[in-house]
């Protein structure tokens, strides 16, 4: 493991979330909002799209298979991780007086549970988001509180929306790209800017969970049945097709996990076909 990917891993273990920065570029990010753009067109103003990869391959799975997004997930997971769900968002501009002070909501995401105490587990899932444009106060950070994957934290109904006294905030850069543990409490801020804040999440989870986007669709199929022809059985899990699960999830335990997982990521790359 390179010093930088094990430094990475223990920032994330203690505070439930790494930021890669400049990840994406500019073009992409274009090519992204030009999209967005056309769905909300052709369905009647909607800014919330899921199934992200059938509706926009070409465009989609060079962030979805990103190997520094997957080389990390990898460390922190084991090679077991597919995409569960694929969302490009935009949340439309409020007014100032409602949406100032506040938080868009706090939670936990998907597949996770209210932690034990100071433990910390393997995510079940993680986040990859990041924002087309950059954070400014007006177009709302990123809130989190760094730690709460390993805390059995709560929080009332009536605070869920309001600045948490344990919050950072994340001013992220367009192309940044934040990885959360599903775990780790974090809430959105309101847009108050001019324009349309740009949400894209990468939502990744564990092979034997089910995933959430239909990866059955002809276009991610067909992504599928490259992956298979060249053996990447890395892409294959991506999308729900993991040929290893049986024996590396009943491999009797008695050697460190992470060994393990190394072992088993060697094998994979050492089966990728050419081509
Ligand atoms: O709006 C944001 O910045 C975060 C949104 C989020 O966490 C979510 O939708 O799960």
């Amino acid at each position: 493991m390179s010093k930088d990917l094990a430094q990475r891993l223990e920032e994330y273990k203690a505070n439930g979330f790494t930021v890669f920065e400049g990840l994406f570029t500019e073009s992409q990010m274009q090519s992204w909002r030009t999209k967005h753009q056309e769905l909300m067109d052709d369905y009647d103003g909607q800014t919330w799209f899921g199934n992200m990869l059938e509706y926009a391959p070409k465009l989609m799975w060079s962030p979805v298979k990103h190997p520094t997004i997957l080389d990390f997930l990898e460390s922190v997971m084991g090679p077991f991780v597919q995409l569960d769900n694929l969302t490009l968002a935009a949340f439309p501009t409020v007014a100032k007086d409602e949406g100032e002070g506040r938080a868009s909501g706090w939670h936990r995401d998907r597949w996770a549970k209210v932690p034990q105490k100071d433990i910390y587990e393997r995510p079940t899932a993680a986040n990859a988001i990041s924002y087309l444009q950059d954070l400014t106060t007006e177009y709302g950070p990123l809130r989190v509180i760094a730690g709460s994957h390993r805390q059995p934290i709560t929080i009332a109904p009536e605070d869920r929306n309001k600045p948490h006294p344990d919050e950072t905030l994340l001013y992220m850069k367009a192309g940044d790209v934040v990885v959360t543990h599903n775990y780790l409490i974090h809430s959105g801020t309101p847009n108050t800017a001019d324009g349309l804040r740009y949400f894209f999440s990468i939502y990744y989870n564990s092979t034997w969970l089910k995933h959430t986007d239909n990866h059955s669709g002809p276009l991610t199929q067909r992504l599928l049945a490259e992956a298979r022809d060249r053996d990447d059985y890395r892409l294959m899990r991506l999308l729900g097709v993991d040929v290893h699960l049986q024996p590396r999830c009943n491999s009797g335990f008695l050697s460190p996990d992470e060994a393990r997982w190394a072992e088993w990521i060697a094998e994979d790359r050492a089966a990728v076909k050419a081509g």
